[in-house]
């Protein structure tokens, strides 16, 4: 069943809140990652709010589905969707990256909901893949999301898990590659070519997807190819737009990791609909 109009209304709705409470937040503390926390918002909040099996009540239930948030500098994203879900307290945005917040800058496994700690790049979809096995061998329905950037794919590691995990038949894990084509000084096509993103996913063994990662309905349907596909692991190739949503953070490295000024938040909260 692909997602009716009205329920794709309300998550839109749900991310340009989302946008909103993320920026306020490196506002507040004056330091932090918009550009790839903007980018992954519809991925994140079409997995956390419609897709992935999961309940605060229930946080240790061994068929919950799991994400890993690879590319950990986008915690801000992860968190607020985990406050939408139950995981963290309503008011928790603003004790963002401060010193004995459970919300660090990177994800920590001391934060409820989270499933893996990461910050450095590379690891992530090692971790997924080890979750992926456990869940096989217990026999679980659960499935296994591990979101990663197009930059982060510059390490070898990636390519490591890539190789193996067609081995291992995990049709139960999907990758997904917020593709906005910036890193954190350049273009991803200055830093360090990706070339054929699919061909190369695809020569490793994986069920390649392509979409565009701004699209919920386009990634709800992606997500069900994913599903619907069980010779082993899915990748989807999300394209997206660093710093999506706040016209002059678009596609600019220089919104990797910058504080956003108090005349910045103004006009990104003018551009995303004012107040929250
Ligand atoms: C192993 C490692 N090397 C370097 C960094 C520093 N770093 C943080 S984010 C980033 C760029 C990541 O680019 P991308 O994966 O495309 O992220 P996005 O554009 O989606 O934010 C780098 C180099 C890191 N976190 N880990």
């Amino acid at each position: 069943m692909p997602l009716t109009q009205e329920r794709t209304a309300e998550l839109n709705g749900l991310c340009r809140k989302f946008r909103v409470d993320v920026l306020k937040a490196i506002h507040g503390i004056q330091s932090g990652h918009p550009g790839g926390s903007l980018s992954v918002c519809e991925i994140l909040t079409l997995l956390y709010q419609e897709i992935m099996n999961i309940d605060a009540e229930k946080a240790d239930d061994p068929d919950r589905d799991r994400l890993v948030l690879c590319k950990g500098h986008a915690a801000p994203m992860l968190y607020r969707n985990l406050i939408e879900k139950g995981f963290l307290p309503a008011d928790s945005m603003s004790t963002l990256r401060r010193i004995d917040s459970i919300l660090q800058g990177h994800p920590s496994n001391h934060t409820p909901g989270v499933e893996m700690p990461s910050g450095p790049l590379g690891i992530g979809l090692s971790a997924a893949q080890g979750m992926a096995i456990g869940l096989k061998l217990n026999n679980s329905p659960a499935r296994v999301y591990a979101v990663m950037g197009d930059g982060e794919l510059d390490e070898g590691a990636v390519w490591e898990a890539a190789m193996s995990a067609p081995k291992f038949k995990l049709d139960n894990l999907t990758a997904i590659v917020d593709y906005n084509k910036v890193q954190l000084d350049g273009t991803t096509e200055e830093i360090m070519p990706i070339r054929d993103i699919e061909g190369k996913w695809r020569a490793f063994g994986w069920n390649v997807i392509r979409c565009d990662g701004h699209d919920l309905s386009a990634l709800y349907d992606a997500f069900e190819a994913a599903r619907n596909y069980t010779e082993g692991p899915s990748v989807i190739i999300a394209d997206t737009l660093k710093g999506k949503g706040v016209s002059f953070m678009e596609g600019k490295a220089a919104w990797h990791g910058k504080p956003v000024s108090d005349e910045d938040l103004a006009k990104a909260l003018a551009e995303l609909g004012g107040e929250n």
